[in-house]
């Protein structure tokens, strides 16, 4: 990782083009003439994942596998040997991203309107898209794919409205999802805590705490005692794992650890609204270990109480998180930089965001000061991870010259946060607007064979990995460019064992409201209606020849432009 962006194909992009219509089996992007022309034909492996910054001043290697189809294997076990060559298509979701009315959410409080006695920040998440009460209509539309699994959360608040409340009804709703999933051969694959709680684990309108932990305010991750939580947290694992556990064996713990404290703790911008980034980095580090603990607990708690192989492959719970991970990349004065100090600090950041949160519970042990040692060993934290999805998203910069973050000596790209950290791509179909960032293909490539030679028994899972667009070929082109690096990282020995896209249908994206479109389905917010987008039809073609051909490889590959996104509605 950390290499620039690639620009050979740019520099020829009418090359490329001609090379497409005249020659249907090269990639779209015109990766043999990039070989030919260099002459370099170098192995794909070679791209640098330790920042070396190999590619710099030198050809490029081909960012892409060798022309021809390119077939994955049939759904297998997530976890154990057995399992290694298997492949699963699916999509995936979030609760409060999709269900109508989860009053008890701090996400309902955090948007609901002033006058209604929530805090009106952002975009009422309201109905979200009525994901609960079109259940049955969404696993419908997993059918129409062909997909393997389903990627989804249960909502702890709408399952323990308060504290030491149990919703039977909520529970029988996951149970009917459940039922409908297995009934179309879907692989469900559970979330148990995807950036949203019960108002009383932590409630936005006290985010301070002003009278300590009570039973409608526990006080939060960012608690100074965060015991009592974790145990309600893993109390909650423990119910599901056994209600569910007879047909549910995967697991996922937290979705997305470090961007969700940074999101909800560093900067405030989910709730609680706290925004320790810059006031107080020792709490803010606290926060962390609270939340890595709980991993542990949950992961404990389900281990303990799915005792049931619900699928008959002898294992009866696999249990993992989804982490956020980026292609960070060095950065001067809002361009790539060679600058050792810029690759330094790519190399930091890196670790922080790709790394630190999954070596605490995986290795067993905490880097209070993230300087990849860890300062305190805790071996009950130990093995405590039996895969491990990666989400990716885009590529974004780091620079050395500014230190927004202190203790790390750096500043990441981080919309708004720029100082000269952000680098627009100079292909501009690859800038993705609403999000304001950069996808950059090959990035989910080098993050996949990172991770596999950093933990070689750690199976991995692209458990998201999506765009936001208006337009369904740009989806399409996206599903094809990413099933391209996941296959190429698996030709060079990651463990991949699945992709999932994000997302099922539009929905609710946190801070950023409506607006921005992930769905392979796109939703009529009047209506409610799903409608199949381009890259629904390409990844059901995909998912159903369990290959994508050389024709679509030709048509949406590679590494060059993307179809444009149209102007903004
Ligand atoms: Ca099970
Ligand atoms: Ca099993
Ligand atoms: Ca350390």
């Amino acid at each position: 990782m950390l290499r620039r962006l690639p620009l050979l194909c740019l520099a020829l992009l009418s090359a490329c083009s001609d090379a497409t219509k005249e020659q249907p089996g090269n990639a779209a992007d015109g990766s043999a003439a990039d070989t030919s022309s260099d002459g370099s034909a170098a192995a794909s492996g070679d791209t640098s994942t330790d920042g070396s910054g190999s590619g710099e001043g030198s050809a490029e290697a081909p960012q892409l596998p060798p022309p021809g189809p390119l077939t994955f294997g049939a759904r297998g076990s997530l976890t154990g040997a057995a399992g290694r060559g298997s492949f699963a298509f699916g999509a995936a979701t979030a609760a409060t991203q999709i269900e109508d009315q989860n009053p008890a959410t701090d996400w309902f409080t955090w948007t609901a309107p002033e006058g209604s006695g929530g805090l009106g920040k952002g975009t009422f998440v309201g109905d979200a898209v009525r994901g609960y009460s079109k259940a049955n209509d969404d696993i419908a539309l997993l059918q129409q794919m062909q997909l393997d699994d389903y990627r989804f959360s249960m909502e702890w608040a709408r399952i323990e409205p308060a504290r030491d409340t149990i919703s039977e009804e909520a529970l029988v709703h996951y149970d009917q999802l459940l039922d409908g999933l297995l009934a179309a051969n879907i692989r469900p694959n559970v979330t148990v805590f995807h950036f949203s709680q019960p108002t009383w684990a932590h409630d936005p309108r006290d985010a301070g705490c002003t009278n300590g932990p009570s039973d409608t305010n526990l006080c939060g991750w960012s608690s100074p005692d965060a015991s009592e939580l974790i145990a309600e947290l893993a109390e909650h694992a423990a119910l599901l794992a056994q209600r569910y556990g007879g047909k549910v064996d995967n697991w996922a713990t937290l979705n997305e650890p470090f961007n969700y404290i940074l999101a909800s703790y560093g900067f405030g911008v989910f709730p609680p609204g706290q925004s320790f980034l810059l006031s107080d980095w020792t709490r803010l580090v606290a926060t962390y270990r609270n939340f890595a603990a709980a991993h542990v607990a949950i992961y404990n708690a389900i281990k303990a109480n799915d005792t049931i192989d619900a699928d008959g492959d002898g294992i009866a719970a696999s249990v993992g998180l989804t982490l956020s991970v980026i292609a960070w990349q060095p950065a001067r004065n809002n361009q790539p930089s060679t600058d050792p100090a810029d690759i330094a600090a790519a190399a930091r950041m890196d670790y922080a965001y790709n790394i630190f949160f999954a070596k605490a519970v995986y290795e067993g042990g905490f880097d209070s000061d993230l300087d990849g040692t860890f300062d305190e060993q805790l071996p009950e934290w130990q093995g405590k991870l039996d895969w491990l999805g990666l989400q990716y998203y885009f590529s974004g910069g780091v620079t050395a010259r500014t230190q927004a973050i202190r203790q790390l000596g750096l500043t990441p790209c981080y919309p708004p946060i720029d100082f000269g950290s952000c680098i627009r791509p100079e292909d501009n179909t690859h800038w993705v607007p609403e999000m304001r960032y950069a996808f950059w293909e090959p990035g989910l490539y080098d993050l996949l064979v990172a991770a596999s030679r950093r933990w070689p028994n750690l199976p991995l899972l692209v458990s998201e990995s999506g765009l936001a667009t208006h337009e369904g070929q740009r989806r399409a082109e996206h599903v094809t460019r990413s099933l391209e690096q996941i296959h190429r990282a698996i030709t060079d020995g990651a463990d991949v064992r699945g992709y999932y896209h994000w997302s099922l249908t539009d929905n609710f994206e946190w801070a950023e409201g409506f607006g921005p479109r992930f769905g392979l389905y796109t939703v009529d917010y009047t209506t409610y209606a799903r409608t199949p987008t381009a890259g629904a039809t390409t990844l059901g073609e995909i998912a159903a020849a369990r290959t994508v051909t050389e024709a679509q490889r030709a048509l949406m590959g590679g590494l060059g432009p993307m179809t444009p996104e149209p102007p903004l509605p």
